[in-house]
């Protein structure tokens, strides 16, 4: 049963069996035999009046979006976050900036001070205490079940009592992770930008949660809109909320391109001063994707850029026509068709273009992955296409990075450690199977399941529906463990959800996209698959919207979810329609 709860009022517990079991204050006092004088009497049984009257914690522990592994709760052991509270961390770096983003998660809503401090001990008395620790979890005493193995490079422990938070980790990224998760522990109005009243209350009992999938990704077009660097850096705050450690950008594309090159200098120029219906497009400056880049590896977030070749590369060829095919320079592109355009594969000054430009945006780029598109090259025929990827696989190995492509590069012969993106709307395909046989791993990204760009509903006004209409029940309903035919579990690396933006033109209509069918492929990608479960999940997903409302999330009021009924936000978006060319008719989203 979800609990209905408003920010800023305690919800009380309407069952016995909901309150927490404290000691009983009617039994006999054991302090009167040894000594006590009276005023510590009073102060006794005041303390254990207010236990006993103290309402539960709003949050169970198990309400967590992804669903963690390992969750005990013990309903005596709620914690109460008190205005005096500092977070204590191990001298690591690493640690000490994920406490200090603790504190300021914490600091808008409750107004406290929080401080850091640094400790020198491993365990310190609280009441928040952050340590990284080789092997933590497996030996300690607890009434929590034990995890089977390591936490691994992501993993974390919260072990919630009522005088201590104690989040152990093995990396920063672990503790960054329990972080997130006891965010959504403390009652929603924690999402609240001003001060609110509030008791600050988080269940008690222990947490024990890792991924079940390294990569756990989403895309997002900048090429079909161009979206700033803040709304970019905002997206990455909502893939951190969930866990979700990837973020692929879709650099480049017919309509725009939006990566400064210096060697290549009119790619930015003149390929990303459009987009999608003739606006202005823009372009990232290498030190605005450097801030991009930063800013998401503070939060343990890789970015994936992508270079879409040979295809989608009409904005390339009006920059650099003697890339084309025939040579002549193309005019700009503004509608939302694809497949038409490409860079000639017979010609050298292709490869030095492509040797260029990834070049320049791998060393730009710290994380390991290099996206080459792939895509929709419709007009290059089968043996030039796989010839042109098999250079650009060489290349990419050439820099140091893996190559990830969608999956239409898998005739190409194999490269070491090289990953398809798997876009497509059936569970077979063999062609994909026979690259994962030859040693390509996957990133599953079913158009039907998990493309964000798909409508909701008939009535969505924005989006896709080529795909079909992907609700949030269809996008939580599958397991990327079996979702395609004659492939391994072991060959899946992960899960993506794609947002492409050929209809999407603002922040608010990015985040109606993204809410809430972001945190479904977001657990499909971290929790184990016993935890699978609809019924639990849109339970779980439900108290969400009270947390975006209060943080001024957008999101879309999907009718399969039973959102808190208390909540007073509008029930539905006034939302654009799209002409046949995706532009906009009527007021922009959420104006
Ligand atoms: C197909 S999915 C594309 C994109 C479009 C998208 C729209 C893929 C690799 N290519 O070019 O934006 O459909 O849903």
């Amino acid at each position: 049963m979800p609990r209905e709860y408003t920010p800023g009022v305690v919800a009380v517990p309407t069952t016995p069996a909901a309150r927490p079991t404290g000691p009983d204050p009617l039994g006999p006092a054991p302090l009167s035999a040894t000594g006590a004088t009276a005023a510590d009497l009073a102060r006794t049984a005041l303390q254990q009046a207010g236990e006993l009257l103290a309402p539960p914690a709003p949050v169970r522990l198990g309400d967590v979006v992804p669903a963690p592994e390992h969750v005990a709760p013990d309903a005596t052991a709620d914690f109460v976050l008190s205005e005096d509270a500092a977070v204590r961390v191990g001298p690591d770096p690493g640690a000490r900036a994920v406490a200090a983003q603790l504190a300021a998660l914490l600091r808008p809503a409750t107004g406290y001070p929080l401080p850091v401090a640094e400790t020198a001990e491993t365990a310190s008395d609280g009441p928040l205490v952050l340590t990284l620790s080789g092997a933590p979890a497996v030996d300690s005493p607890s009434p929590a079940p034990e995890p089977t193995g390591s936490l691994g490079d992501e993993g974390y422990r919260l072990d919630v009592t009522r005088t201590a938070v104690r989040l152990t980790a093995v990396t920063p990224a672990g503790l960054l992770h329990g972080v997130q998760t006891l965010r959504q522990l403390f009652p929603a109005a924690v999402e609240s930008p001003t001060p609110v009243a509030e008791r600050w209350v988080v269940p008690g009992g222990t947490i024990v949660d890792r991924p079940r999938y390294a990569y756990r990704g989403a895309m997002l077009d900048v090429a079909r809109h161009f979206f700033g660097v803040p709304d970019v850096l905002r997206v990455i705050d909502h893939l951190a909320r969930y866990k979700v450690n990837h973020l692929h950008l879709h650099l480049t594309d017919d309509q725009g391109w939006r990566i400064a090159v210096d060697s290549w200098p009119r790619l930015a120029t003149v390929g990303g001063a459009t987009g999608v219906g003739g606006g202005p497009g823009g372009h990232y400056s290498r030190d605005d994707y450097r801030r991009i880049v930063a800013y998401a590896a503070a939060r343990h977030v890789t970015v994936v850029p992508e270079i879409d070749l040979p295809g989608h590369t009409n904005a390339a060829l009006t920059a650099y026509g003697e890339l084309a095919p025939d040579g002549i320079t193309p005019a700009p592109y503004t509608g939302t068709e694809v497949g038409f355009s490409y860079v000639d594969p017979a010609s050298e000054r292709t490869y030095d273009f492509v040797a260029d430009v990834l070049g320049e945006i791998a060393a730009l780029t710290p994380g390991p992955f290099l996206h080459i598109g792939g895509d929709e090259a419709f007009k290059v025929p089968a043996a030039a296409y796989a010839g042109f990827v098999e250079r650009v696989q060489r290349i990419v190995s050439g820099l140091g990075k893996t190559l990830v492509g969608w999956h239409q590069i898998a005739p190409a012969a194999h490269a070491p450690g090289r990953v398809l993106q798997w876009w497509g709307t059936t569970g077979d395909d063999p062609v994909t199977a026979d690259a994962v046989r030859r040693g390509a791993r996957l990133v599953l990204s079913p158009g039907n399941h998990a493309y964000l760009d798909m409508k909701y509903a008939p009535d969505t006004p924005i989006g896709h529906d080529w795909a079909g209409l992907v609700d949030v029940h269809r996008a939580y309903d599958w397991d990327p463990g079996t979702h395609l035919a004659d492939v391994p579990a072991e060959a899946v690396l992960g899960v993506e959800a794609p947002l492409w933006t050929e209809s999407v033109t603002s922040r608010a209509e990015i985040e109606f996209m993204l809410f809430p069918r972001l945190p479904a492929i977001a657990e499909l990608g971290w929790s184990p698959h016993a935890t699978h479960d609809w019924a639990d999940f849109r339970e779980r997903l439900a108290g969400h919207g009270t947390r975006w409302d209060t943080a001024g999330i957008v999101f879309h009021r999907s009718p399969e979810i039973p959102w808190p009924t208390a909540s007073t936000a509008p029930t539905g978006i006034p939302t654009p329609r799209l002409t046949a060319e995706g532009r906009k008719e009527g007021p922009p989203v959420n104006a």
